[in-house]
């Protein structure tokens, strides 16, 4: 095959898009098809995704996409689950990974396991919302099978059950030197035997649509492909490096920042720096640590009713800099709720003083998150051995000109911005190669680098202010 479209649904924590791609070669034009918000709802007490609303969308998009479609795909963010009965029925709503059922259980199950078993058979890095933590407060009395959210997507539209790779690595479930489901994790954790399905891999055809789909969707016949489903394995995946001496941002709602490797970097010193090594394409490892991202920022325009984002961050640029910082990576900041007077009391306990104007907030954020990059970058290429000589900024967090100057500044090297909207090209791209349209990793990412536009934004100085901004913080200087 030397051209076709393919439909990318790709969901992230605060929006999901359908796209379409169309590759022929040397090109790779993205359609938007469908845009919707994913707003998480709590009922009695529990934050929920809203599955069903999601799952409508993702049909409406794909009714809206042109006949002929080759195939489509679908990634999401990591962690989360459906459970489904004996019958294939989903039993409730899926938790939100920011839920609070998990409050105290990571610790809990950490204590009972040892940080060494756990960090030598997975590689995860320990976040409580991990799946792991997330089993051990769930409920599986009724429960047959898990299915991460791609997943059970996926199973929607074919009736094909399975666990993506790519996504099975954040379950904390996954033995991360062969690939299988741990057994020994499993046992230890008692958890019921076939809960977990058997395994696919990025490019493996999953099934078809069922009729009923195709009767919704006007695509009979429509084929479903694996991709890395979990989001950031397709971000990473369309990052446009040139050079294997790359760090990459994929910056959203988290900052996943890292870099890419070969094999797993499983030494106590990682475990202890709480690196992780998560599944990506073609057996690659994305080492790297979550930074709380523009979830800051997010929950910020959510507390002040959604003010115009352009003008606060013109705004916010002409704030001075590096005078208020947070530790963008405190716990305290991981629940929703108000994040403004979270930021202005922990400026105020580190010895900053509060922001006074939301533009300052605004200031205090991006500061902080380009320091955490910073940090976090010079920790991979340390305990990796990987040396870095360029930065690549995927995502949403591509268009916060602010951000990714003070990233640069901050890092002390050249960021490459762009594409927005990685993800769903490395969707799109994954699909392209199971069919044959395009040959390896290195094949699209040059294409991603020839054909998106990106921004290059150089370091203008101030390594010592950012030193001292580290050393303040007590992160890697
Ligand atoms: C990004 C992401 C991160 C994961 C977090 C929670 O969207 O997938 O990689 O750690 O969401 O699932």
């Amino acid at each position: 095959m030397s051209e076709a479209t393919f439909a990318a649904v790709d969901l992230g924590a605060s929006s999901g898009r359908v796209m379409a791609g169309r590759v022929r070669p040397g090109s790779v034009e993205l359609t938007e098809l469908r845009r919707f918000a994913n707003r998480p709802v709590r009922v009695g007490g529990t934050l929920h995704w809203d599955i069903l609303g999601l799952y409508g969308n993702v049909l409406d998009g794909l009714r809206a996409a042109p006949p002929g479609l080759a195939s489509v795909g679908v990634d999401s963010w990591a962690v989360d689950y459906g459970l489904l009965d004996a019958d294939g029925r989903l039993i409730g709503n899926p938790v939100h990974y920011r839920d609070s059922r998990t409050d105290g259980v990571m610790e809990r199950v950490r204590a009972e396991l040892g940080d060494d078993l756990l960090y030598r058979t997975s590689g995860l890095q320990f976040l409580p919302f991990n799946t792991i933590y997330q089993l051990a407060a769930d409920d599986l009395s009724r429960a047959a099978t898990l299915l991460l959210i791609p997943d059970l997507l996926a199973y929607w539209l074919t009736g094909e059950i399975g666990a993506e790779r790519t996504n099975a690595s954040t379950t904390g479930l996954l033995d991360v030197r062969d690939g299988t489901w741990s057994r020994g994790l499993l046992a230890k954790l008692d958890l019921p035997a076939g809960l977990l399905p058997p395994l696919r891999n990025p490019g493996e055809a999953i099934g078809t649509v069922r009729a009923d789909v195709a009767a919704e969707t006007g695509h009979a016949g429509l084929r479903v492909t694996a991709v890395g489903s979990h989001d950031t394995a397709s971000a990473v995946a369309a990052v446009p490096a040139t050079t294997g001496r790359f760090g990459y941002i994929s910056c959203g709602t988290w900052s996943l920042v890292g870099v890419e490797l070969d094999a797993p970097v499983l030494t106590e010193a990682s475990r202890e720096a709480n690196f992780t090594n998560e599944g990506g394409i073609d057996g690659t490892v994305r080492y790297l640590r979550n930074v709380m991202g523009l979830w800051l920022l997010q929950e910020c325009l959510r507390a002040w009713g959604g003010p115009d984002l352009p003008a606060l961050l013109a705004e916010a640029a002409r704030v001075p800099g590096l005078r208020r910082l947070v530790d963008p990576d405190d716990p305290e900041f991981l629940p929703p709720g108000d994040m403004p007077a979270r930021i202005a009391a922990h400026c105020r306990r580190r010895g900053f003083p509060e922001p006074a104007t939301r533009a300052e907030t605004v200031r205090c954020v991006l500061d902080s998150l380009a320091l955490a990059h910073r940090a976090t970058l010079r920790q991979a290429a340390r305990l990796s051995g990987r040396e870095i000589d360029v930065v690549h900024l995927v995502g949403g967090g591509s268009r916060n000109d602010l951000l990714c100057r003070l990233t640069a500044d901050a890092c002390g090297l050249p960021v490459v911005a762009g594409p927005v909207e990685a993800t769903a090209l490395g969707n799109v791209l994954t699909q392209a190669r199971a069919h044959g349209v395009l040959g390896g990793l290195a094949e699209s990412r040059a294409l991603v680098a020839a054909t998106q536009p990106l921004r290059r934004w150089e370091p203008s100085g101030g390594e010592s202010a950012w030193a001292a901004a580290a050393a303040h913080l007590g992160l890697q200087p």
